[in-house]
């Protein structure tokens, strides 16, 4: 008992000199578990967080827009499978996770149990869930675990150019004809309080931010990273000639903040328990996608198995 207790204190101790924890080194279990946790829903978010926009890949505007659109499904793709690889390093393995979420034991970010009505939802999307997401995850870029830390620089660089599409998505219908603009001005309406949601539950009802910030894994709390969106995101509406659907919105000078109205942490929870507007959706597109895939998967196999029998290989 002793041992284990000076075991973990000198892991804390490491933590606390800014040491990052590689997949070789001795950590306590529940370290391992927190990351394996978060690192995985990480993963499925980006996975089934394809699911919106690629609905709308079939109908984008142009042919510029569809290229954008497409090349950003695809970096969603990749950074799922980045964030799996990362989870890997920790001894789980990558089929028992996929199976945890296509069996509904695994969660993934609220956000994507909403639906793309509209072409503007598309912009929403890159403007809100991605400045949302960047927001999230610059400071992971400096968080205690190295694969993980070094996994959100790729992402973060990639997530800044749909940030910005999304923006300029929004313009474009902006500046456009009044309806137009009001498409744009509805979609806002959608999006915006889901998007708050997405930084989890207010801090004092967080179960995870204590022990998750001791260990460098959480650098800034759900509620200091809310404001932080709000702040640097009203701007930007005002830019674009669009209000954001909150009538207690203001800057309060004492604080140098922007206060905002209260959160329907009702409907958080809902959507999280498995009763949001498109989970049934999600979860069965993604079974479906599994399943159809499964041939791809045992070609991939196959071809791996026959170059490591191939006289000569490495061992
Ligand atoms: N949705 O104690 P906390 C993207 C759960 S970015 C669903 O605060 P924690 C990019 C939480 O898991 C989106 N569940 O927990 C993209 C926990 O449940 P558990 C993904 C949520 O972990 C853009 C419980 O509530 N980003 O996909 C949510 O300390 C566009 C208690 O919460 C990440 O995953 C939620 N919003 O903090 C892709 C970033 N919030 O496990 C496609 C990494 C909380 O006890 C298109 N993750 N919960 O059953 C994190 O930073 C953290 O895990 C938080 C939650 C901040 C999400």
């Amino acid at each position: 008992m002793r041992d284990m207790q000076t075991a973990e204190a000198g892991f804390q101790a490491r933590i606390d000199e800014g040491v990052k924890i590689e997949p070789k080194d001795a950590m306590p279990d529940a370290y391992r578990q927190t990351l394996v946790r978060q690192i995985s829903q990480h993963a499925h978010s980006e996975i089934v967080g394809q699911l919106p926009e690629g609905n709308w890949i079939g109908r984008a505007p142009t042919l510029q827009r569809k290229a954008i659109l497409l090349a950003k499904v695809q970096d969603e793709a990749g950074h799922g499978l980045y964030l799996y690889g990362a989870a890997e390093t920790l001894g789980v393995s990558r089929e028992a996770l996929i199976e945890d979420l296509l069996a509904g034991k695994a969660k993934y970010s609220s956000i994507f149990n909403y639906p793309t009505l509209t072409w503007a939802d598309i912009g929403a999307i890159g403007w809100l869930v991605d400045g949302a997401a960047i927001m999230n995850q610059i400071p992971l870029c400096r968080c205690s675990y190295g694969p993980y830390a070094r996994a959100m620089v790729r992402i973060c660089k990639e997530e800044s150019f749909h940030q910005r599409q999304g923006f300029d998505l929004l313009l474009a219908l902006a500046r456009g004809s009044a309806a137009q603009r009001a498409m744009a001005q509805d979609a806002l309406n959608r999006w915006w309080w889901p998007s708050l949601m997405m930084f989890g539950p207010p801090d004092e009802q967080s179960p995870h931010t204590a022990q998750s910030a001791a260990w460098k894994i959480k650098l800034v709390t759900n509620d200091g990273l809310r404001q932080k969106f709000v702040d640097q995101t009203v701007p930007q509406a005002e830019f674009l000639g669009l209000q954001v659907p909150d009538p207690a919105l203001r800057w309060n000078e004492a604080r140098g903040h922007y206060d905002f109205g209260p959160i329907a942490w009702e409907e958080f929870y809902q959507v999280i328990r498995g009763n949001g507007p498109c989970n049934r959706d999600r979860m069965n597109a993604r079974r479906r996608a599994h399943a159809d895939g499964a041939w791809v998967r045992e070609a991939a196999q196959a071809h791996a198995a026959k170059q490591r029998a191939r006289p000569g290989a490495a061992a």
